[in-house]
């Protein structure tokens, strides 16, 4: 009998987009999430589940072992900081850019900058390396607000087409990272299920490559 395989993805975009890879590897979700309540689903594979949960607690998990691997976005590893686990594949998924933004005719704050983000160590990572000394202020949502009421004189948040920060008024500045999804998996897992983990790794790589031809 093969050991029981949990998978953890959030239910939004990266779900949607890793369906056919995780299809491709013989894993289809027997419920749909969407429409499900059900946090535990199972699939066309009986020894294989899926875990979902939101973006933001999928390392966790994964790094607890409470799920073998896990899809999420490099925004969540890089905030994370991505201890306890391996990230050993480029999902290609869900792709967009982590950069700052803020009023396009603003004039130089005195003082210190003043950045608005639910990136907060990124951020603070980001403007360090630019040796830059600035004040983060934590939000979890609706960022491109918060230039536009002065509670901050930029953001940091993820840009895809660029129409949210159009429709504020804001305009893109500096590129901190370019942003896909990410396969990580626990460390305990990938020694005490290798074969089963190896095996999916090597699938999701070959839906990846032929996906991308
Ligand atoms: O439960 P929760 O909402 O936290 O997560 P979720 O379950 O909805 O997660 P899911 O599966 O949607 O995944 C979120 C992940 O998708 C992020 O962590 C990124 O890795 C990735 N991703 C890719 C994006 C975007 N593109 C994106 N454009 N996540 C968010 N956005 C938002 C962005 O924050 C901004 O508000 O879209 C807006 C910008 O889009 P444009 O096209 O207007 O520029
Ligand atoms: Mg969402």
């Amino acid at each position: 009998m093969a050991k029981t395989l949990t998978i953890a993805v959030s239910k939004g975009r990266i779900y949607k987009e890793a369906l056919p890879l995780l299809a491709h590897a013989g894993i289809e979700p027997v419920d749909d999430p969407a429409t499900s309540r059900k946090l535990i689903l199972d699939t066309s594979r009986d020894e294989v589940k899926l875990v979902i949960i939101r973006t933001t607690d999928v390392p966790t998990y994964v790094q607890y072992g409470a799920a073998d691997v896990g899809v999420t976005g490099k925004d969540v590893l890089m905030e994370h900081g991505g201890e306890g686990l391996y990230e050993p594949l480029d999902l290609g998924i869900a792709r967009c850019r982590m950069m700052t933004a803020g009023l396009a005719d603003a004039p130089r704050p005195r003082g210190r900058l003043r950045v608005a983000t639910k990136y907060v160590n990124c951020a603070r990572r980001y403007f360090a390396e630019q040796g830059q000394q600035v004040e983060v202020i934590k939000l979890y949502g609706s960022m491109e607000l918060a230039p536009i009421v002065g509670l901050a004189d930029c953001i940091v948040d993820l840009v895809d087409t660029g129409n949210t920060l159009k429709a504020n008024g804001l305009v893109p500045q500096e590129h901190i990272a370019d942003i896909s999804s990410r396969l990580i998996v626990n460390r305990a897992s990938m020694k005490m299920k290798h074969e089963q983990v190896r095996a999916l790794i090597d699938h999701l790589a070959e839906a990846v490559r032929l996906r991308s031809q």
